[in-house]
């Protein structure tokens, strides 16, 4: 195992994000370098990159209600293993902490999961006065370690948003809710677009937190429910009228949504919210009400709030809605992207051009005194990402097998290189092919077939 750490142990050198220095640990980081150039970008923050007009817009849209959403856009990426998953309550055995998921820099630290990490912060903001506003929105680039294709980018954006209510025992806070979910209400009227809620509201093996009434849970759920499709309506609502304008389609001005159950260690219940969009259905976001663990450490009393979350994935909306093809496109640094988006509008985005892929296959036998399993896929598509960066589109596992005397197995696979900017030559993708294949050699001990 020792082979397969070298290349992600950026030397022993302090790695440095975002304008800090951050100590690394050779047993540990799997941070690269090119995941750190990828830090910082603040794509979301540009108020004419499709990812920065869609959060602009949702924010609009949310404090258009009631203002009550403070906004935290500016989060720096590294964050502590306890705000991302302890504070949260994730078990210790949960798979999202491992290392073929998660970025780690050292033992203490990460390059964020999702938004969440920053959840407890701020409803310490709220709990000590340091916010008067009984919301927040927080927006950041997020890291994952994934597979590589058109929809999936090791770095991607989320948006959460949280909503906290104080409870008596006069019972102010239901009449508090019940006023604010009315102005919800009346406000998702006025939307052109209605929106079909399929909602099967069972709670079986989803119960909500011992602590609320019925009737508080009810008002919070249903609070959270019609602020999320607040924005769906909103968002898509901005669709269909362009296409109305730009294509000569018959638009509906119905869109079909559907709550389902789902799962998530600081929220109970919780569900997820997916959209009936060009016949198939879209997961947006995840969300539920917050459990009483995370507001304790936020410095809440126990069982004095009631809260809901929601986490929102911004680039797969924003692809849908810009028509990007290509999730790479958001970081590209070409004008003739860039120069095609202007603040507060949703429009589509016209193809500069198409540049002709070039698919290369590498097989390799796995060392024999190694389990398999040793290498995740995550690695080897790290190892893809590092060598070939934006140049990879597309990699796939196509075939794997066990030769049945030598008792040795064989990975094979596929990588498509393709540049969103230029043509790249034959002998361009010949010297990087070759370059992977070395890599795969020095850091798993391959033998390529
Ligand atoms: C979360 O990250 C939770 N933090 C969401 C949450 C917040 C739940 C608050 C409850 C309360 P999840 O991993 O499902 O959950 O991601 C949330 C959303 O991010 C998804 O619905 C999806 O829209 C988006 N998303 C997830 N993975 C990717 C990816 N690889 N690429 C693009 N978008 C993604
Ligand atoms: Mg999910």
């Amino acid at each position: 195992l020792k082979g397969s750490l070298r290349l992600y142990s950026v030397a022993s050198a302090p790695l440095n994000i975002c304008g800090k220095r951050y100590a690394t640990d050779e047993n540990i980081t799997n941070v690269t370098q090119s995941i750190v150039d990828l830090t910082g970008r603040g794509l979301h923050l540009k108020d004419s990159h499709p990812v920065g007009i869609l959060r602009d817009a949702i924010e609009t849209k949310l404090n258009s209600t009631d203002g009550a959403f403070k906004c935290y856009n500016e989060f720096q990426p590294v964050v502590s293993i306890y705000e991302n998953f302890d504070s949260l309550g994730f078990p210790s055995d949960h798979p999202g902490r491992s290392k073929s998921d998660t970025y780690y820099i050292n033992g203490e630290q990460l390059l964020r999961t999702h938004t969440s990490a920053h959840e407890m912060e701020c409803f310490a903001h709220i709990q000590n006065g340091e916010s008067k506003q009984s919301g927040f929105l927080i927006s950041a680039d997020v890291y994952r370690r994934d597979e590589i294709d058109r929809t999936h980018y090791p770095v991607f954006h989320q948006m959460e948003g949280c909503r906290l209510w104080m409870r008596n025992s006069r019972g102010d806070h239901i009449k508090q809710i019940q006023d604010d979910l009315s102005k919800l209400q009346s406000q998702l009227s006025q939307q052109k677009t209605k929106i079909i809620v399929q909602d099967d509201s069972s709670l079986e093996g989803n119960p909500k937190q011992a602590y609320m009434s019925h009737n508080e849970f009810e008002l919070c759920s249903q609070h959270l429910k019609r602020s999320i499709e607040l924005v769906v309506a909103e968002v898509f609502e901005r669709k269909l009228e362009s296409m109305r304008r730009e294509k000569d389609l018959e638009i509906p001005s119905e869109l079909k949504c559907r709550w389902i159950k789902a799962y998530f260690p600081w929220t109970a219940p919780s569900w997820e919210i997916e959209v009936w969009w060009q016949d198939d259905w879209l997961e947006l976001c995840g969300c539920g009400l917050v459990q009483q663990e995370v507001l304790k450490n936020a410095g809440f009393p126990a069982e004095s709030t009631i809260s809901w979350a929601f986490g929102l994935g911004l680039d797969r909306i924003a692809m849908l809605l810009f028509e990007i093809p290509d999730i790479r496109l958001f970081w590209t640094q070409d004008e003739r992207f860039h120069s095609q988006f202007q603040k507060g509008v949703i429009s589509t985005f016209k193809p500069y051009s198409k540049y002709p892929g070039s698919t290369r296959d590498i097989a390799f036998w796995l060392p024999s005194d190694k389990d398999f399993k040793n290498i995740h896929t995550n690695d080897v598509m790290e190892i893809i990402r590092t060598t070939a960066g934006d140049l990879v589109e597309n990699v796939k596992l196509i075939d794997q097998f066990t030769h049945p005397k030598k008792l040795k197995k064989s990975l094979c696979y596929r990588i498509n290189y393709q540049s969103m900017d230029r043509n790249i030559t034959n002998s361009e993708v010949n010297e990087i092919h070759n370059e992977v294949a070395k890599q795969l050699i020095e850091t798993f001990d391959v033998e390529v077939r």
